[in-house]
């Protein structure tokens, strides 16, 4: 992948966990990689095929001058953060050096570098009580005032009976890309927020609900944890998962089983005939 690389911008700042370094500061040295591919402004030489790096290092600058953190994995990660949401680039490295740390040893430098990046993950929207069409709408409204993460596609949402537990009312059911930089775990507390924001009361299993947000698929990652699984375990299962699912992503491969979605489909399709 082509990147832009900013070596070892200086900042003057406050960062440290001792108190000399919030009062008297020290300079960081700060790189920074964007990975982009770079064809289109190479044909075209437009700076708008491109990120202005010159941007990228005042923006840089003003995050480390006018925060002061303890750690410098912290303001690395706030940088990178930031990048990505400001700048139209899906992947960064961003390094934090302090070479001139406030230690009795000598060393050349200390830095510390995280690579952060837009991950996509597939959700499965649903609601069974109240105004289920407002609901769900302005879920989606929800999901995507979030800076970390932006709804990229919405299905078709879709009147369907009740599966498994049968006797409650019909679902209106839909599925959403999104990308977002929140981690598989940070990403499911923040769909049960929400779920809890729109009136879910959790009583009874598989009850009747206002609003259901299940992670489908996180990037192509296998998660099994004791409070979350993806893919999700019963999605070969649901047409009311698959069917708006391959409006969206046809093509996706489940990573389990290394089917595409719309074949995941046509199989249950065929089973339920
Ligand atoms: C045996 C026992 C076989 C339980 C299946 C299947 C349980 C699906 C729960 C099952 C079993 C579920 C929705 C829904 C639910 C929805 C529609 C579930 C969780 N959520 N039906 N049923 N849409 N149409 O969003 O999916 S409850
Ligand atoms: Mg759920
Ligand atoms: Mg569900």
């Amino acid at each position: 992948m082509d990147r832009i690389h900013i070596e070892k911008l200086e900042v003057f700042a406050r960062h440290g966990v001792c108190s000399e370094e919030n009062s008297l500061g020290q300079k960081f040295l700060i790189s920074a990689d964007l990975y982009k591919d770079l064809h289109e402004a190479g044909k075209t030489d437009e700076l708008t095929a491109t990120v202005h790096y010159g941007k990228v290092c005042e923006f840089i600058t003003k995050i480390a001058s006018e925060n002061t953190y303890k750690l410098i994995e912290k303001l690395a990660e706030e940088i990178a953060d930031k990048v990505l949401i400001k700048f139209d680039v899906d992947r960064v490295k961003i390094r934090v050096d302090k070479p001139w740390a406030p230690m009795l040893l000598h060393v050349d430098t200390v830095f510390v570098e995280v690579e952060r990046q837009w991950h996509t993950a597939y959700i499965s929207i649903g609601s069974n009580i109240g105004e289920r069409e407002n609901i769900i709408n302005d879920a989606i409204k929800t999901l995507d005032s979030f800076e970390e993460i932006r709804v990229s596609a919405v299905s078709d949402i879709i009147e369907t009976k009740p599966y498994g537990v049968t006797d409650q009312p019909d679902f209106l059911n839909g599925c959403l890309e999104i990308r977002t930089l929140l981690r598989p775990g940070e990403l499911l507390a923040e769909l049960l927020l929400i779920e809890a924001s729109f009136g879910r009361e959790r009583k009874e299993h598989w009850g009747p609900r206002t609003l259901d947000l299940d992670i489908l698929f996180y990037d192509s990652e296998c998660i099994l944890s004791h409070d979350l699984v993806v893919p999700h375990p019963d999605m070969q299962n649901r047409m009311f998962v698959l069917k708006p699912l391959s409006q969206i992503a046809p093509y996706f491969i489940h990573p389990v089983t290394g089917e595409p979605v719309c074949r995941l489909l046509e199989k249950l399709e065929s089973r339920e005939a």
